[in-house]
């Protein structure tokens, strides 16, 4: 080989490496959530992804699988922590068993409104995202539900009237909630509401008039008691070596379409509430506002679960109790 056949080969090694390199920096990734497509939520990640692929030209692509496709519901966290994905969309409270500040948004009365919910994420944003961080994972944005009501197949109006009822529970708080109101609970995700009805695994629920109406829940119940018990949040969480691995330009990006996420989720949420609560009723079911005496009764029950709470949160949950009552 002469000199210039030497220093062409070079070149085209280095060409190619160069072409390979780029290619290598488009990345496709893939998104777990335990959310059904037409959840508000999913949407809202969908827009994320959008702008995502937008700024970036490309570059980076999100594509969603939606409930619980790819990865049940319990094993999203960890398939993000262990790089398996590299984000995912999971129900914040479902780390209680972690750390009990994971589980603040879904205290019963805490935060019953979207300003107290609010006030309750901002004090609990900064100890969420240490937590986080000491397992390589990084929040990206945080969306409530709409206020929690209760879904009975007969009218309710003190907590005894629920004594013995099969409930769907989502978590280990709404567990204890539903056993201390004298229900029996069962754990169900989202997509499998209907079906949990239909074989009389469960007879009641709470959740959001989103999750009711789009569960079509005027099938299975008759009455929706407009209870707004608290506002629990989805949690967007990335992986933090896979977010590395970016160039800077599209960490912005994404870091830019996380904070649209938040802002945009947060007006979706609100607007859901009435919606969602119109199609209950236009769909037949009964919206009734509380009994005086049931949510009496029902708050009494969330004063001494926070109780328990503040007892299992330690210094960190008194810290957070401190900077949200404080505001
Ligand atoms: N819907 C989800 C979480 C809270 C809500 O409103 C569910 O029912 O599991």
């Amino acid at each position: 080989m002469n000199v210039r056949k030497i220093a062409l080969t070079v070149m085209a090694s280095m060409i190619c490496g160069l072409t390979i390199t780029a290619g290598a920096m488009a990345a496709a990734w893939d998104m777990p959530t335990p959310y059904p497509d037409k959840t508000f939520h999913t949407q809202n990640i969908a827009v994320f992804a959008e702008d995502v692929a937008k700024a970036t030209d490309g570059k980076l692509t999100i594509k969603i699988h939606s409930a619980g496709s790819l990865y049940k519901h319990p094993e999203i966290k960890n398939a993000v922590r262990g790089g398996q994905v590299p984000l995912g969309e999971f129900f914040l409270s479902l780390l209680s068993n972690e750390n009990q500040v994971y589980g603040a948004d879904s205290q019963p009365f805490l935060a019953t409104n979207y300003d107290e919910a609010k006030r309750l994420w901002d004090a609990q944003q900064p100890i969420v995202t240490k937590l986080l961080d000491k397992e390589g994972l990084m929040p990206l944005f945080s969306v409530p539900w709409p206020p929690q009501g209760l879904y009975t197949k007969k009218e309710i109006n003190t907590v005894d009237d629920l004594k013995g009822i099969k409930f769907r529970a989502y978590n280990a708080t709404l567990e204890l909630f539903a056993n201390k109101i004298g229900a029996a609970p069962t754990q169900i995700e989202v997509p499998d509401i209907p079906q949990a009805f239909a074989t009389g695994r469960v007879e009641a629920m709470i959740t959001s008039p989103s999750t009711g109406a789009n569960s079509k829940a005027w099938d299975f119940v008759t009455h929706y008691t407009d209870i707004q018990a608290w506002l629990p949040k989805n949690i967007v969480v990335v992986n933090k070596k896979a977010f590395r691995k970016l160039d800077k330009d599209t960490q912005a990006a994404v870091l830019t379409a996380a904070k649209a996420a938040e802002a945009r989720g947060w007006e979706m949420s609100k607007k859901e509430t009435a919606e969602k609560t119109a199609i209950l009723k236009d769909n037949g079911i009964i919206v009734v506002t509380p009994s005086p005496e049931l949510m009496a009764g029902l708050k009494k029950i969330g004063a001494s679960m926070l109780e328990d709470w503040k007892k299992q949160a330690g210094p960190e949950g008194a810290e957070l109790l401190k900077v949200y009552q404080a505001q």
